[in-house]
């Protein structure tokens, strides 16, 4: 009996350490980069589809389409990207280039190509580990939906009735946005309609995660159990939702509804006010964003970040409005959204510096050219990738000083210190050994510049409108050590050897 017992027990013990109970690994979008497509205003790689297709009129289509995206994946796959948001795949009604004028919730617009292109776009960017999350609408269809003639359908919408009160809730929920037919989520057949239409789309192409439309345009009952039943389907599926307000504690109060994650305006809203003039106190607001949305959320690093998207004015207009060089203004709010925590957004455009006012001005047709974001954001996107610090990593601003910038981001002791000099002359920093501890230095990763290590400590020089990341990396004196030791060797062996040759030549 003591035998078996002490078998068993000793076979537990082996079977413990042999068998690790292994942490299942989750992937959870932290570490993503998305790239934002507006898909009739990408690329154009099938003319066959190019009828009513208009390049004078930006409410028209201008024929970029699925093909034209699949063309272009390695173009994305080269500047780091890691996910693609495309706006709505589904038929629109004429004239719904941009994909929210839903005609028919289970086919693919025909100006964009079929299901079986679009499937092939997702394996294809599968092959190239990208994702692909597809915008969702479900609050409303287009203005002609073939439902409004339907009788038995008259209750799948609401009453045609404005948004006249946005800050009644009801009315927000209820009313029809922009005279957009609104489909009642509380009727049981409508809602059920909707929620196998989302699964569907999921089980028939592989889709990776969904980018949900006027989500405070539907009620919260209803996200819950969208949240539920599409995460059923696909392991990790992920959700970030567009709560388009300005009022932070307003947007997180959906995250109760399972959304993962939301395009973050208030952040948006900030990112573009600090770089519209040059002595901002950058760090104090990037700080204050996360800091809200560290109390705000359960995972805010996965958080959406943008300067640039399909609502706005492009960051560049914003630029050129306020006399800047919209190249050099990119650059440095770029490294703002990569080096901040969230997951950074760029909008298709925004690496070639692309200008455009409201919409439809901002979303002109894609130029494809070498130009010198398209590698700065390649750059950003290669030290995001290899520093989880970015990702994961929390945040100290060291200093904040008229458009001076210095943050400092750690994960696991790993460190990444990132200077923005958003002034309009060159900027020379010292750290001094103890702040640095004396066995770190600085490495610049990013543009390369100068850095004088000196008795003092680490001088950085950052020239006006420019900013550069550095590795916090384990100093080369130490190597200058380890030379030391070898040299010393080197000294010991020779001399060993030569006083050995020395005495057997005097035994001789
Ligand atoms: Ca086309
Ligand atoms: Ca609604």
């Amino acid at each position: 009996m003591m035998k078996k017992l002490i078998a068993f027990i000793t076979l537990l013990l082996l079977s413990s350490i042999l068998l690790p109970v292994q942490a299942e690994e989750k992937d959870t979008w932290e570490d993503e980069m998305i790239y934002f497509i507006m898909i009739d205003r990408f690329h154009n790689g099938n003319t066959s589809n190019d009828f009513e297709v208009d390049m004078n009129d930006p409410r028209a289509f201008h024929g970029g389409d699925i093909q034209g995206i699949i063309d272009k994946l390695d173009y994305i796959k080269d500047m780091g990207f890691t996910a693609i948001w495309l706006t709505p795949i589904v038929n629109n009604e004429s004239k719904g280039y941009h994909g929210y004028w839903t005609e028919d919730f289970y086919e693919v617009e025909e100006h964009f190509g079929t299901l079986d292109e679009f499937k092939t776009l997702v394996q294809e960017a599968h092959d190239r580990e990208i994702k692909i999350i597809l915008d969702l609408v479900v609050n409303h269809t287009g203005y002609q939906h073939p439902w409004l003639q339907e009788s038995e359908k008259q209750d799948w919408f609401h009453e045609d009735l404005p948004i006249t009160n946005w800050d009644n809730q009801e009315n927000v929920e209820n009313g029809r946005l922009a005279g957009l037919p609104d489909l009642a989520q509380e009727n049981p057949e409508t809602r059920k309609y909707l929620l196998d239409m989302a699964k569907w789309w999921i089980e028939e192409t592989d889709i990776d995660g969904y980018r949900l439309d006027t989500v405070k345009h539907v009620p919260k009952d209803f996200w819950e159990e969208f949240s539920k039943e599409v995460k059923s389907v696909k392991e990790d599926f992920f959700l970030i939702g567009e709560v388009w307000h300005n009022d932070p504690t307003y947007v997180a109060d959906y995250a109760e509804t399972g959304i993962d994650s939301f395009v973050d305006y208030p952040f948006f809203n900030e990112a573009t006010r600090i770089f519209s003039k040059s002595d901002q106190e950058i760090g104090k607001y990037m700080e204050v964003v996360w800091k809200r949305n560290q109390n705000l959320y359960d995972n805010p690093y996965l958080l959406g970040n943008f300067i640039d998207n399909h609502d706005n004015k492009r960051f560049a207009r914003l630029a050129i409005e306020k006399e800047q060089d919209p190249v050099t203004q990119l650059k440095q709010a770029l490294t703002y959204m990569y080096t901040a925590p969230g997951i950074p957004i760029v909008y298709y455009g925004t690496e070639i510096a692309m200008d455009g006012g409201e919409d439809p001005d901002n979303r002109r047709m894609m130029e494809f050219e070498d130009h010198e974001l398209v590698s700065y954001i390649a750059s950003l996107s290669d030290i995001r990738k290899n520093y989880p610090a970015l990702w994961k990593g929390d945040l100290e601003v060291l200093l904040d000083q008229n458009g001076m910038t210095i943050v400092k981001r750690t994960y696991e002791g790993d460190s990444l210190i990132i200077a923005i000099n958003h002034t309009t002359s060159d900027q020379t920093v010292t750290f001094t050994h103890e702040q640095l501890k004396a066995d770190l230095q600085l490495r610049p990763i990013l543009e390369n510049t100068t850095i004088i290590d000196d008795s003092d400590g680490y001088e950085i020089s950052i020239p006006k409108e420019t900013s550069e990341i550095y590795l916090v990396e384990e100093a080369t004196k130490q190597t200058n050590a380890q030379l030391w030791i070898i040299v010393a060797a080197v000294v010991f062996v020779v001399g060993s050897i030569t006083i050995y040759l020395f005495k057997k030549r005097k035994q001789n």
